[in-house]
């Protein structure tokens, strides 16, 4: 699933796009659904066994606290816990966009499974990737891949095209009316250039690492699952000049 050459001008200048080709079939999509709900469920009321709610006031990894009423869950490297999520990440239609983007040398940087419940999913603030990981150089890109339709009403993304070519902004942590939010970072933006990317489950959107982006509470019936890949080119350098060269390689010329 090359990208065109219109679609790569189109992710260069909007610094998103959301893909228009089906990328994950019912089937795959039903075994993904069901290995994510797993993996959830095993963590639910388990103090630190690697499922965070970002949308709680204090810095616990456990989902018992009070703000249970508002979740914004988050489960790192799902591909480390899962052999469906390990095989997500060499699926040929996700690598293909990605070579069209960023070339044929890929790495992971990290996966994650971004789950905002029916009814109580939290919000994600206006930030930028990069703001969080301070990658160098700032070229990664990141498939969000939807498991179940999202669209305004259950927390699709919300991106302000053309950010990512204005530089990093300073962020500061997120706050709810609840108090500060450890886990997440919030930029201010300006939202009359916000564009909502609703996308079909089993369908993707791309985005770039400094283009800003949010996510709205969930307060539908719907679930909003969804699973996001963060890929960089290899020679990245971490946040400490580190190249990370003990990152999977996805896919390689040179090997
Ligand atoms: O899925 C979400 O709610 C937020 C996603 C996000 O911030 C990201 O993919 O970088």
């Amino acid at each position: 699933m090359k990208l065109s050459l219109q679609e790569v001008e189109t992710f260069k200048s909007e610094g998103y796009l959301k893909i228009n080709e089906r990328v994950i079939d019912d089937n795959h999509l039903t075994v993904l659904r069901e290995h994510y709900d797993t993996l959830f469920a095993e963590r639910r009321g388990t103090a630190g066994k690697g499922m965070r709610n970002l949308a709680v006031v204090d810095s616990s990894e456990n989902d018992d606290a009070e703000d249970r009423t508002e979740e914004m869950l988050q489960i790192m490297e799902m591909w480390r816990l899962d052999e469906e999520y390990q095989k997500l990440l060499y699926h040929k239609p996700l690598l293909d966009i990605v070579d069209s983007l960023i070339g044929t040398e890929i790495q992971l940087f990290h996966d994650q499974a971004l789950y905002k419940p029916a009814y109580h999913g939290g919000e994600v603030f206006w930030h930028q990737d990069n703001a969080y990981w301070q990658c160098d150089p700032p070229n990664l890109v990141s498939i969000w891949i939807a498991l179940d339709d999202a669209d305004e009403e259950n927390g699709c993304m919300n991106v302000i095209p053309g950010s990512h070519l204005e530089g990093l902004t300073s962020h500061g942590r997120a706050k709810s009316e609840k108090g500060e939010l450890p886990a997440l970072l919030e930029v201010d933006a300006d939202e009359t250039r916000a564009v909502a990317v609703p996308v079909k489950a089993g369908y993707v959107m791309v985005h770039h690492c400094m283009t800003l982006h949010q996510t709205n509470s969930n307060r539908s019936p719907r679930d909003r699952r969804a699973m996001v890949i963060h890929y960089m080119s290899t020679g990245t350098r971490n946040r400490e000049g580190v190249v990370m060269d003990d990152h999977l390689t996805l896919r390689s010329k040179l090997t």
